[in-house]
């Protein structure tokens, strides 16, 4: 038998990565990542926010051979998520981006590229491997699409002409020499739908995100207080945003399904935002065990429930906001005063006063104060309107 070519081992790969589960495959060669130029500007500009570990590690991300020695190719795989938003109901879930609906993908893509890897080295004996999703000092975007799997949109989501941009991805690093895939071509034109989508302002310009502005960062990387003057901005969002990709006219209409790994369990589609705000250790455990969500803690999805509630602006969720007026944790007790102070009415007023009252931090009861005025505005306007 003659010698198998890099091109018929490449096309082995993708089809045992499809085999496993994955939508799509392509192969990438490892040599310098087009993207890197981007990935330093960025960092200059202080774009990655507070995510003190995109600083670190970077001629790594820029240059992947380094990873490992012999380190050559890539098996880039994506995997579809749920893109309707029509498939949840309540008042959580469209505030929860859609890849983060069901099962953690960490975990879902983890197990089969750890499969997919087994498979290549026991197939080709000596070859070494690592797998990533979202762990490794990979430009996971970069990489992909140098290996066909779509190509930089000017959100900077990775996009697919059938498939939008609604997929993770995870790649396969290995000793082999494989021939590469073709990248495809732009497919944004002169559209900038998703730049006038964005409600912070977080696309100042195409192909650049401000992690400072976006409403992602703050529900899922951010720890500790929210900025003021971000608070309202968040709108409904509890949990990461799909604003820029809702936008996207590619993801209209998608001509592939989503894995079911990905939608959400019966068990959590009566979670709802006072639920979310009250949650206790033993409930989040039990409640969002195998979820991506847990990445944001308990705390911050408390917080971020409390925010989306105030924003809904509804008299309902004045009690559950008083309760937490009275949490252990101060972060929560000045979010919840916001939240009340922008719902506002008579009852809220009451609750902040009564706050004020017992508060022991100075900065809680700042937030109080502001709060109150703003919950006693509200009020007047309130029997104003009704006079
Ligand atoms: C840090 C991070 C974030 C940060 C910063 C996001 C950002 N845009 O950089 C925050 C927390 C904000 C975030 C949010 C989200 N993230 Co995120 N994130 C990452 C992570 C860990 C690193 C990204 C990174 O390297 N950024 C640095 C910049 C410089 O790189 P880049 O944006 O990838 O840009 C590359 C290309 O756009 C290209 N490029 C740049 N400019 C130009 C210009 C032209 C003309 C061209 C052709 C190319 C090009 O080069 C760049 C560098 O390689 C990756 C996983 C990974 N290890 O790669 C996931 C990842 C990018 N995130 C992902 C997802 C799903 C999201 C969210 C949709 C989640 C949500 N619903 O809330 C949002 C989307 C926000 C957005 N518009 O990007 C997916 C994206 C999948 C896809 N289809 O693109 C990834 C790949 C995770 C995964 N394993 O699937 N994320």
């Amino acid at each position: 038998m003659g010698r198998v070519t890099s091109t018929q081992i490449a096309r082995r790969l993708r089809a045992w990565a499809l085999e496993l589960g994955f939508d799509r495959a392509g192969v990438a060669c490892l040599k310098g990542a087009v993207g890197a130029d981007s990935l330093r500007r960025w960092l200059e500009r202080g774009d990655h926010a507070e995510m003190a570990y995109m600083a670190e590690r970077v001629a790594l991300r820029a240059d992947p051979r380094e990873v490992f020695d012999g380190a050559t190719s890539a098996v880039c795989v994506a995997l579809q998520y749920e893109p309707q938003v029509e498939a949840v109901t309540g008042d959580l879930w469209p505030g929860v981006a859609r890849y983060a609906r069901g099962r953690d993908y960490h975990n879902v893509m983890g197990k089969r590229l750890r499969k997919l890897a087994r498979r290549i080295r026991v197939g080709f004996p000596g070859t070494e491997t690592r797998h990533y999703v979202d762990t490794g000092p990979v430009l996971e975007r970069d990489l992909a699409a140098r290996a066909g799997l779509g190509v930089a949109g000017k959100n900077t989501m990775l996009l697919h002409p059938e498939a939008g941009s609604y997929f993770m991805l995870g790649e396969v690093l290995t000793s082999l020499e494989l021939e590469p895939d073709e990248p495809l071509a732009d497919l944004c034109g002169s559209c900038s739908l998703c730049l006038e989508a964005c409600p912070t302002g977080a696309l100042s310009e195409p192909y650049r995100l401000d992690s400072r502005r976006c409403i992602s960062y703050w529900t899922i990387e951010h720890r500790g207080a929210i900025p003021a003057e971000m608070r309202s901005a968040l709108g409904q969002w509890v949990f990461g945003c799909d604003v820029c990709q809702e936008a996207c006219p590619h993801n209209d209409r998608l001509e592939v399904s989503p894995d079911p790994a990905f939608s959400l369990p019966a068990s959590r589609q009566g979670l709802d935002l006072a639920a979310l705000s009250a949650l206790d250790e033993a409930a989040y455990q039990e409640v969002l065990r195998g979820s991506p969500m847990k990445r944001s803690r308990r705390e911050g999805l408390r917080r971020n429930a409390a925010l989306a509630m105030g924003n809904r602006g509804d008299l309902q969720y004045v009690p559950p906001l008083g309760r937490m007026l009275d949490d252990g944790d101060p972060v929560l007790r000045s979010h919840a005063a916001w939240a009340l102070g922008r719902i506002g009415g008579a009852e809220a007023a009451a609750l902040l006063l009564g706050r004020l009252g017992v508060e022991g931090e100075e900065e809680v009861s700042g937030e109080l104060i502001s709060a109150l005025a703003r919950a006693e505005e509200r009020a007047s306007e309130l029997r104003a309107g009704s006079s």
